[in-house]
């Protein structure tokens, strides 16, 4: 059985030189940011890996075929169709063999970017234990699988939606290696630092690819989170985040907002209550990471 994949011109090209590509998601786009941002958005950012050396895939599932890097008429139907489906680990499979069309979440976008052979992936920022999961039990499938699929993703740490002290806890558990890169705290998405000190750090594109390497190499599986902090002209504070994530909170509770729907409907109200600044500094940090990215797919390409 072979999978319907489909790889754009410039991928193609790139696979056949065995030069460097650089892995990107599509709920992002499809999910994350309001047109017509999301778009620009994903321009910017794969042309930001072009700029570093690397060609970018971002990759999504259309009509029950699984594209790995989209032309420029795709990415821009993509990111206006209404109702198009998020893909994690456990509905990508039944999404391409049903014909369906479908975003890629972190974890949908690290096994198609595993099947396309890229070990390189950027992304804004992972999902992970949400606060009051003693409860609801909501801790995003991202996790699991970084700890299983062999990609290093390169965020701005994990969304400051989330509790971000379980994330990292359960990321431990699973042995994810979390490094910072260039600072001993952890970013916290929309800002440049926090309070957590980083379990890893490394100040290099070549440190952070040999280390990939080396894990694969030693039969370990899974992947590694690279923690990229937003660029200090970007960020937010988090005292003037923290209420306005409270109140996006408490109205994802009072509207019984659940499962797939409530990372969309916190970053959306978040959009809405900071009045588009939290896009702002989404739209810098994931362009940051890409650079990174490509770098990083470089040093692995050598
Ligand atoms: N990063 C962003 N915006 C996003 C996401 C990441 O800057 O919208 C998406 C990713 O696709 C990630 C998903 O996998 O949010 C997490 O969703 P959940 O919490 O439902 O697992
Ligand atoms: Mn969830």
């Amino acid at each position: 059985m072979t999978i319907p994949m489909q790889f754009s011109t410039e991928v193609a090209a790139a696979r056949a030189a065995g030069t460097a590509i650089v892995a990107l998601e599509s709920t992002i786009i499809t999910h994350g940011m309001p047109f017509p941002q999301n778009v620009e958005t994903a321009r910017l950012v794969e042309q930001d890996v072009r700029d570093n050396g690397a060609t970018p895939a971002t990759i999504a599932v259309m009509n029950g075929v699984l594209h790995v890097g989209l032309e420029a008429a795709e990415l821009d139907a993509l990111g206006q169709a209404m109702g198009v489906a998020k893909l994690s680990r456990a509905d990508m499979a039944g999404c391409i063999a049903t014909g369906g069309t479908g975003a890629t979440t972190v974890a949908a976008t690290m096994i198609g970017a595993h099947l396309a052979g890229i070990h390189v992936f950027a992304t804004g920022g992972i999902g992970g234990v949400h606060k009051g999961a003693e409860t609801s039990f909501d801790i995003s499938a991202d996790l699991h699988e970084l700890a299983q699929t062999p990609v290093t993703v390169v965020a701005a740490g994990a969304k400051a939606i989330l509790d971000l002290e379980k994330t990292f806890e359960v990321l431990e558990t699973l042995g994810v290696p979390v490094i910072a890169y260039g600072q001993d705290t952890l970013p916290a998405f929309w800002s440049a630092t926090s309070h957590m000190t980083a379990p890893l750090r490394m100040d290099t594109a070549a440190d952070i690819a040999a280390g990939q390497v080396m894990r694969t190499a030693m039969g370990l599986s899974g992947g590694q989170l690279i923690c990229n902090p937003i660029p200090a002209d970007a960020q937010i504070p988090a005292d003037v985040l923290a209420p306005v994530i409270a109140q996006a909170l408490a109205e994802a509770d009072a509207q019984a907002i659940s499962a797939k729907a409530v990372t969309p409907f916190l970053l959306g109200r978040i959009f809405e209550l900071t009045e588009g600044r939290s896009l702002t500094a989404n739209i810098a940090l994931v362009r940051n990471n890409a650079v990174l990215a490509a770098k990083i797919a470089s040093e692995m390409a050598k």
